[in-house]
């Protein structure tokens, strides 16, 4: 019946956030976004916020122990046992390693890596564009660029690890959001 426990990976703008919404509707599973919380804590000013706000602003990684912390805790909850779309995360080797240690004591591993790819100039005209219409604090030239630096240095290499344990399913994700929502969903019900 296709894959429900799913890790979506993309550089900044790829489209994780916006086809994460498209595939907890049509599953009914929750989204995990740390990209969210970390925002949300940001918004309300607790100390993890208070940490990561500078970073986030500068386009690096929150550090590890903040986001494994966060994620590991939002998985715990009961609805995270129907299975979830993980979304921004893991963005690191040791946070992919994390996570499997977190899915193991709950005995519900990761099924699918979703690699959505896309090319540089299409995210950073994107980002650029959501900066004009929701004035994110990273979403400005210089931050966009920095962002893509650090996922091929961190996070391109989970594809990798995902790709030695066959659960890697790429799918391009330029064109209209309809038309990627369309290829994610046959990648997840071949998966
Ligand atoms: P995220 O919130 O994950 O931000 P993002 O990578 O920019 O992706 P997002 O999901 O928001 O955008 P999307 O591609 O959907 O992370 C933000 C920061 O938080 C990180 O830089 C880091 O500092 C920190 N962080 C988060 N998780 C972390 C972790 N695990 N470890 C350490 N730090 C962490 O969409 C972008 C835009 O494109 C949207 O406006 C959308 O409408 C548009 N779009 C999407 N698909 C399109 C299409 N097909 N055509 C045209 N436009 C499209």
């Amino acid at each position: 019946m296709g894959a429900t426990r799913i890790v979506l990976l993309g550089a900044p703008g790829a489209g994780k956030g916006t086809q994460a919404a498209r595939i907890i509707e049509a599953l009914d599973i929750p989204h995990i976004s740390t990209g969210d919380m970390l925002r949300a804590a940001v918004a309300a000013g607790t100390e993890i916020g208070l940490k990561a706000k500078a970073v986030m602003d500068a386009g690096q990684l929150v550090s590890d122990e903040i986001v494994i912390g966060i994620a590991r805790e939002r998985l715990s909850e009961p609805d995270a046992s129907k299975g979830f779309v993980l979304d921004g995360f893991p963005r690191t080797l040791d946070q992919a390693a994390a996570l499997d240690g977190i899915l193991e004591e709950i005995g519900s591993p990761v099924e699918c890596c979703l690699a959505i790819t896309v090319e540089t100039e299409e995210v950073v005209q994107r980002l650029l564009k959501r900066a004009e219409l929701e004035g994110r604090a990273d979403d400005n030239e210089e931050t966009i660029r920095e962002r893509m630096r650090v996922y091929d240095a961190q996070t391109a290499p989970l594809l990798e690890y995902y790709g030695e344990k066959g659960m890697v399913k790429e799918v391009l994700g330029m064109g209209s959001i309809d038309s990627v929502s369309v290829s994610l969903m046959s990648a997840l019900e071949a998966a």
